[in-house]
């Protein structure tokens, strides 16, 4: 049997949804892992009990031994504690490290040739510490946030211009947190850049502008206005879609531009620190990093972003990690 193999690590909110979507959509045999017991042999259960009706023959294995993720080519991390209500994503740091140490170790020992996308926050950090820890080639591990970002950005565009959200492009940069990036002079529906169809909307430059600083506020909140609605955890549905996309762009060697948390070193003068930008991604992982050209405003406001995930890594490196 040929196909794909997928690792899910943490079996809760996200984790669920990414078995299921990576079922629904064929993707290849998922095993999901978690440590609390039964709950991921639960899960996967009851996605492949819906396999009659969805159509799909890949397999579902839940478990707790890391054992079982042996050979996987794409490995998804989910593992750790969500927001609650009031918390900063940069809260997680101290638990969430803890756990995603032990998990760089076990996918290390059981799937050394994965390509791994990370999605436990505080994102870029998480990201740095897997890579650090699993010694995993830079282009083989990708943290996914710009494009759950990205699609919050757009998504908020289309309502406000009220047309398909499919035909709108905006994309995020930056660290996954209140200092991300929102590119709207980029912005655009099919070309049509969307300050110009703001200023024709409201016919006046200035209301155009406090109108997309309103989407723009929106988007770098986004995260927290579902965590404050959910009370109990945050975002999982589109988190899980987000990285679908990115799986789907590695395993079909799409070779998608997708905003995505990567290793820089010179780019965009970073000087070695995972941060959001556009990145080519197919069957090697981040195959390409696109450079973006940024005017002053734009580049102070990601070099800003830039020097918040520098102090969220030293602040990991000072508790020990
Ligand atoms: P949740 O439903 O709590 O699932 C996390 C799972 O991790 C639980 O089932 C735990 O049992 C499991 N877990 C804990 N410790 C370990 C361990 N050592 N090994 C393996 N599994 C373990 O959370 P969730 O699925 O809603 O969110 C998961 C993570 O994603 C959190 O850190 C969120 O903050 C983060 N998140 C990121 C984004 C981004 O866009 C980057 C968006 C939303 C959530």
């Amino acid at each position: 049997m040929n196909r794909k193999k997928i690792a899910l690590i943490g079996g809760g909110q996200i984790g669920g949804v990414l078995a299921q979507l990576i079922a629904q959509k064929a993707l290849g045999d998922v095993v999901l892992f978690d440590i609390v017991e039964d709950m991921p042999q639960g899960k996967t259960l009851d996605v492949a009990e819906a396999s009659r009706i969805d159509q799909f023959d890949v397999s579902l294995k839940g478990t707790n031994d890391y054992k079982d993720i042996a050979g996987s080519d794409i490995v998804i991390v989910t593992a750790g504690l969500p927001r609650k209500p009031g918390m900063s994503r940069d809260d997680l740091l101290t638990t969430n490290a803890q756990i995603m140490k032990q998990v760089a170790e076990g996918v290390k020992e059981n799937a050394p040739n994965a390509i791994v996308i990370i999605i436990s926050n505080p994102l870029d950090a998480m990201v740095t510490l897997f890579q650090k820890v699993s010694g995993f080639p830079h282009n083989k591990v990708i943290g996914q946030a710009g494009v759950l970002d990205s699609s919050r950005f757009s998504t908020f565009i289309a309502w406000e211009l009220d047309l398909s959200v499919k035909d709108v492009n905006a994309m995020v940069l930056g660290g996954h947190g209140d200092t991300m990036v929102p590119l709207t002079r980029y912005a655009n529906v099919n070309g049509v850049p969307v300050m110009e169809m703001l200023e024709k909307k409201y016919g006046d430059a200035a209301k155009a502008k406090e109108v997309m600083d309103a989407m723009v506020n929106r988007t770098k909140m986004a995260g927290g206005e579902v965590v404050k609605l959910l009370k109990t955890g945050s975002a999982f549905y589109s988190p899980a879609a987000a990285a679908i996309q990115m799986t789907e762009s590695i395993l079909k060697d799409e070779k998608r531009l997708l905003p995505s948390c990567v290793y820089l070193d010179k780019e965009y003068g970073a000087g070695g620190y995972y941060v959001g930008v556009p990145a080519v991604l197919g069957e090697n992982g981040v195959e390409r990093i696109v450079e973006v050209t940024l005017d002053d405003e734009e580049s102070a406001a990601f070099q800003n972003s830039l020097n918040a995930v520098r102090s969220l890594v030293a602040d990991m490196e000072r508790l020990g990690f």
